[in-house]
């Protein structure tokens, strides 16, 4: 072909799990690695607290203000479209964009508290699709015994016990070529390993193809 080769876009990688199985320390470590190896990321936590809607989520969680379900779970996600320009002009630029945390929470954890699975993905339909999801998976009495819990709202062993189980309903239906579980009871380390070997294949694979959709 004539035309200029095309500037390989960057990968979406998630990362999920429940609360206190390690996500943020190994997206920590994640983002080292691919420094390493000269691959230009961005990390991006969700909820991004330091906007509006993030302030009001805050706000929130730290059960100084109460919302209604639907209320809430439509700010998550309106807080993810907040973000998806700038995450699309990231991944288009080259950059690969590491996410703590991406749609499959904001599902999960609005469906522990019974609105249906249908329900809950409906308004992050359309945002820009993850190439792999790492679900970093823990048992809920290790993540509770994992120097316990924070304040927070949802962190309650009951409610991870549920969300762990909806995680993997919802992972069922991505399938595996997206979804992976990987074992979070090992060592730092070991999880590392596991989440940069995916990471690695992912990065070099999405080469030309264009970002997907949620
Ligand atoms: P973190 O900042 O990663 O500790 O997450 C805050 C809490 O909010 C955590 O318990 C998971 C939950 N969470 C994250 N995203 C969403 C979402 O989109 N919807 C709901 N309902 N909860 C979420
Ligand atoms: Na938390
Ligand atoms: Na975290």
């Amino acid at each position: 072909s004539t035309s200029t080769p095309k500037k390989k876009r960057g990968a979406l990688i998630a990362i999920e799990g429940l609360d206190r199985a390690g996500k943020s320390t190994q997206c920590q470590l994640l983002m080292e690695r691919l420094a390493e190896r000269n691959i230009p990321a961005h990390l991006q936590k969700f909820p991004d607290r330091a906007t509006p809607i993030g302030k009001m989520i805050n706000a929130y969680l730290s059960t100084s203000a109460a919302l209604e379900d639907h209320t809430i779970h439509l700010l998550f996600s309106a807080n993810r479209w907040e973000l998806s320009a700038h995450i699309l002009q990231l991944l288009n630029d080259g950059v690969t964009v590491v996410l703590d945390r991406y749609v499959y929470s904001g599902i999960v954890f609005s469906a522990a508290k019974g609105l249906s699975l249908e329900y809950c993905r409906a308004p992050d339909v359309g945002l820009p699709g993850a190439d792999v999801v790492l679900f970093l998976d823990l048992d809920a009495e290790v993540a509770a015994q994992r120097g316990g819990f924070g304040g927070e709202r949802y962190e309650v062993q009951e409610v991870q016990g549920r969300v762990r189980g909806l995680f993997n309903v919802v992972g069922e239906r991505e399938g595996e070529g997206r979804w992976r579980v990987v074992d979070a009871g090992g060592s730092l380390e070991e999880v590392r390993e596991v989440v940069w070997g995916v990471v690695e294949k992912v990065v070099e694979e999405v080469g030309g193809k264009e970002v997907g959709r949620f």
